[in-house]
């Protein structure tokens, strides 16, 4: 795919994507997120590839879907146009996602972030959800995603009110790992990302599903999976591999299978 709207890189097992909409506050219209998910799903193939990070520039991460895009859209034109199969997709990625956010972090932006598997913020970093000032409420997982990380009564203030969440209690209130200043966010986010695809790969995979299942299943339905994919991690080379590589007092070579 030809990217226009997107930057593609890799840092040593990393995939970066950074927006490229700067004059938009980076803002998600139908293009970029078509690129976005067609690199996230390029990345997830690679064997080189360990993680993804999603960046934008210092000002925004995303300053939310583009408002110009949508604005005369009747319900029926937003329902048919199905933009959230494109959601539905980022959601399939079965790498670990790290948002690397600074800036806006907006309404569709925000919800993006979430949607993620970890955030790394800058100290300037927004998140809001501030679609109540646009007469409508998030579309994209920003009430749910949000609740589960945030809770009930920060969540109400920032849906109904518009309310924006600095760095810092974003990190305070769950919904970020970790702020770091603004000359070294993304650093931070591709050491971290780094780390994780240097860790045994399958299980890195199902920790990720087992971790995400948290918030799809009933407790006993995740339970039960959780429980699953540890058996089945015993069948890999990799689990010998760590296991012995513990005895041995040395480090484990993951091979991925
Ligand atoms: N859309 C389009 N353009 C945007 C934008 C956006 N969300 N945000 C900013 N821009 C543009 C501005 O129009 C301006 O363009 P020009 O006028 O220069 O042409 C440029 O970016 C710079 O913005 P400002 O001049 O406004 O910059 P300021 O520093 O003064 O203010 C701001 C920054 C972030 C506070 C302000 O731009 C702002 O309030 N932006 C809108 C934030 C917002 O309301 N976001 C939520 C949008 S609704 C779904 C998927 C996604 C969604 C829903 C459903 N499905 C698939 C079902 C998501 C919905 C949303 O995100």
């Amino acid at each position: 795919m030809d990217y226009r709207n997107i930057i593609v890189e890799t840092r040593d097992r990393v995939g970066l994507i950074r927006f490229n909409r700067p004059q938009q506050l980076n803002a998600l219209n139908g293009a970029i997120m078509e690129e976005l998910v067609a690199a996230a799903e390029d990345f997830d193939k690679s064997d080189a590839i360990g993680a993804i990070v999603i960046t934008g520039d210092e000002r925004a991460f995303a300053a939310g879907a583009d408002i110009k895009e949508m604005a005369e859209a009747s319900a029926v034109e937003m329902l048919t146009a199905d933009r959230i199969s494109l959601w539905d997709r980022l959601r399939k990625v079965r790498k670990v996602i790290i948002a690397a956010v600074s800036g806006f972090c907006l309404g569709g932006g925000c919800e993006l972030a979430m949607a993620c598997d970890m955030i790394v913020a800058s100290e300037s970093a927004k998140f809001g959800q501030p679609e109540i000032n646009l007469g409508v409420i998030p579309g994209a997982g920003g009430t749910q995603r949000l609740t589960r990380a945030v809770g009930k009564a920060i969540a109400m203030e920032v849906v109904l009110n518009g309310r924006f969440l600095s760095a810092e209690e974003a990190y305070r209130f769950g919904l970020c790992n970790r702020v770091a200043p603004v000359e070294q966010y993304l650093g931070e986010a591709l050491r971290l990302a780094n780390e994780i695809a240097a860790r045994a790969p399958l299980a890195v995979r199902f920790g990720k599903e087992a971790v995400n299942n948290a918030f799809e299943n009933f407790l006993a339905d995740g339970l039960a999976d959780e429980r699953r994919a540890f058996y089945f991690l015993f069948s890999t080379d990799d689990q010998k591999e760590g296991m012995k590589a513990f005895i041995d007092k040395r480090k484990p070579e993951w091979k991925g299978r």
